[in-house]
């Protein structure tokens, strides 16, 4: 039976894969195995009490605390390098069959660094890789966060020379309320690993190995050529449109419009049957399950982010007159008298 390895990083990578181990995989699709990654103690108490934390050690805020990034993505960049290779090394040994999953947002300063690097070292290891990846748009800062770690992403398939597997979200809805918007997108994220661990459980009739990680690594389609962008969106449906196919699942390469993100050019289409009863069972009502990689999507994703920075710049620029303070003389050490 297959496994997915699942690495969250950061505070909503490890956040989510807790919800993820909590709400557990249908039995008879792929074993989950977890692992939390940080460089920081701060969301150590969401870890499940049957897992460690892995630490990426920073600079410590006291004795036995480490201190996190604080959304500075440069602040920890040399001591994340080191401990992603270390943390790939000791990971247990790989075995075809495996898939691997690294969640985090792109938004704070730890993930947004650990996540591309780890994506880049089992790439490079030529392991099957998704990237589950939340974008963020409520500051200036969480917005170019989100767009410079996007940007990693395409530079790093390009040096790993592969494209790059990822679901996107955003946390930030144009006028929706950020919590309930994070949960939706949180159990979202669940379903959508419920489906793929489905997917590549290796229990499917005519949907096997190659046929998963072809979906990740869509170079391997003749068919589609992978734009130098490297980065391959997927999304997951469920739908009922078919009352007649009640255990279908679907995989599907695509070639997407760059701006309007309209979906162009089927390219590729595979489909595969449940086979496993307890798991037709369990999904069947939600099924076809429908995987689809679109290769086009990542111009538009960064226009859009880079549109919003562009407003925050602009609605800044003015409240950023007239706050110069003269505070008159001061002694040697700036006590104002
Ligand atoms: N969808 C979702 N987003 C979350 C969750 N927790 C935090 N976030 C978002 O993640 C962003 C912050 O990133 P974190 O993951 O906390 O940052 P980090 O990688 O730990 O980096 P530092 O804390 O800066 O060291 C914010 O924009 C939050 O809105 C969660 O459970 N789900
Ligand atoms: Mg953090």
């Amino acid at each position: 039976m297959s496994k997915l390895i699942i690495i969250g990083a950061g505070g909503a990578g490890i956040n989510i894969l807790n919800m993820i181990t909590k709400a557990g995989i249908s039995p008879n699709a792929a074993v989950i195995e977890p692992y939390f990654v940080d460089t920081s103690d701060a969301n150590a108490n969401v870890v499940p009490k049957e897992h460690t934390l892995f630490k990426m050690e920073t600079i410590k805020s006291t004795e036995d605390r480490l201190a996190g990034s604080g959304g500075e993505r440069q602040s920890n960049v040399d001591t994340i390098k080191h401990n992603v290779k270390v943390f790939v090394d000791e990971l247990p040994a790989k075995k075809v069959g495996d898939f691997y999953v690294v969640i985090g947002s792109l938004s704070g300063g730890s993930a947004s660094v650990i996540a591309p690097l780890l994506t880049a070292e089992l790439l490079k290891r030529d392991l099957p890789t998704l990237v589950i990846a939340v974008g963020d748009s409520k500051s200036e800062l969480t917005n170019l966060n989100s767009s410079n770690t996007l940007k990693t992403y395409v530079a790093m398939s390009r040096m790993v020379n592969k494209p790059i597997s990822m679901m996107y979200f955003n946390n930030t809805a144009p006028d929706g309320d950020e919590n309930s918007r994070i949960e939706t997108i949180n159990k979202q994220i669940v379903l959508n690993l419920q489906g793929f661990a489905v997917m590549v459980s290796e229990t499917n009739q005519d949907m096997d190995y190659s046929d998963m990680t072809s979906i990740l690594d869509v170079s391997k389609y003749k068919t589609i050529d992978v734009p130098d962008n490297g980065i391959n969106i997927l999304t997951f449906h469920s739908k009922d449109i078919n009352k007649g196919t009640e255990n279908i699942l679907v995989s599907r390469g695509i070639t997407t419009d760059e701006v309007s993100m309209v979906n162009v050019a089927s390219k590729h289409d595979k489909t595969g049957y449940l086979r496993d009863k307890e798991l037709i069972e369990l999904v069947g009502k939600n099924l076809p399950l429908i995987l689809t990689a679109s290769v086009g999507m990542v111009p538009s994703l960064l226009k859009n982010l880079e549109e919003i920075d562009k407003q925050f710049k602009d609605s800044n620029k003015n409240l950023m007159k007239n706050v110069h303070v003269e505070t008159g003389e001061c002694d040697d050490e700036g006590l104002v008298f």
